[in-house]
């Protein structure tokens, strides 16, 4: 899989070198480009920014850049190909970021994220954009980031370590938070004893269906506790799910 990032702050995503992305990267399950969007401007400040039309605080990006770093990256516009690359644009605005989401974006052979900061990028750029590519506007969650980069990076380490061969042991995958629409269950490792806490006895009875009960049960009242949202309206017990406001 190829992935794509223009950014003004390329720097913000050396860390990808680092861990799991880092290994995969080196061997080969992994392609991954930064690209400095100022590279794309032509006045002497290297402007991507300037004033809201309609008025308003802060700045919105130039399409000018944008539509260079797409015609580089997508092929010209003009042309009539199409591009079989998937443009994410990360904003507050955006559907949802979740697991479900992050497995869809793993089988796409390529992805483009365009990361814009200030109060966001000129609204003809998207448009443009889906004229030859396919593009889906994602957000996080319900909170404002300063700009689309933390948000990429939270996206591409979800979505990275689904594709195959990332994640050394693909059994680790199947039994996490949110794949099996709960919540996960409490982990323990060695000493038996810690500070007076003991491991559960059940998890070191030998016994692998009540082992496999005993998380069933706690991933459910887990869930149940912290986020009752995640459940059918039946298993979510006191009060249901809330509202979907
Ligand atoms: Cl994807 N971008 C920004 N700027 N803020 C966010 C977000 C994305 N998701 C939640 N907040």
């Amino acid at each position: 899989m190829r992935l794509d990032i223009i950014t003004i702050f390329p720097e913000f995503f050396g860390v990808l070198d680092v861990s799991l992305l880092g290994r995969a990267r080196r061997d080969g399950l992994l392609e991954l480009g930064v690209h400095d969007l100022r590279q794309w401007t032509h006045d002497r400040h290297r402007t991507v920014d300037d004033t809201p039309y309609g008025g308003g605080a802060g700045m919105v990006m130039r399409p000018e850049p944008w539509g260079e770093a797409f015609d580089a990256l997508l092929g010209p516009s003009d042309d009539g190909a199409g591009s079989d690359a998937l443009v994410v644009f990360p904003t507050p605005a955006g559907v949802p970021f979740t697991q479900a989401l992050a497995r869809q974006l793993a089988a796409e052979p390529r992805i483009v994220f365009a990361c814009g900061r200030y109060e966001g990028i000129d609204a003809r750029v998207a448009e443009h954009v889906a004229g030859r590519a396919r593009v889906l506007e994602v957000s996080l969650g319900d909170y404002v980031l300063n700009g689309g980069e933390v948000a990429v990076m939270a996206m591409i380490e979800a979505i990275g370590r689904l594709v195959p061969g990332v994640v050394g042991n693909p059994e680790s995958l199947v039994e996490e938070s949110h794949e099996a629409g709960l919540l996960e269950h409490p982990s323990y490792t060695k000493p038996q004893t810690w500070r007076g806490l003991e491991v559960p006895e059940v998890l070191r009875s030998g016994n692998h269906a009540a082992i496999a009960a005993w998380r069933h049960e706690q991933a459910l009242e887990r869930t149940r506790r912290v986020r009752p949202d995640l459940l059918p309206a039946d298993e979510a017990g006191e009060g249901g799910q809330p509202s979907a406001n």
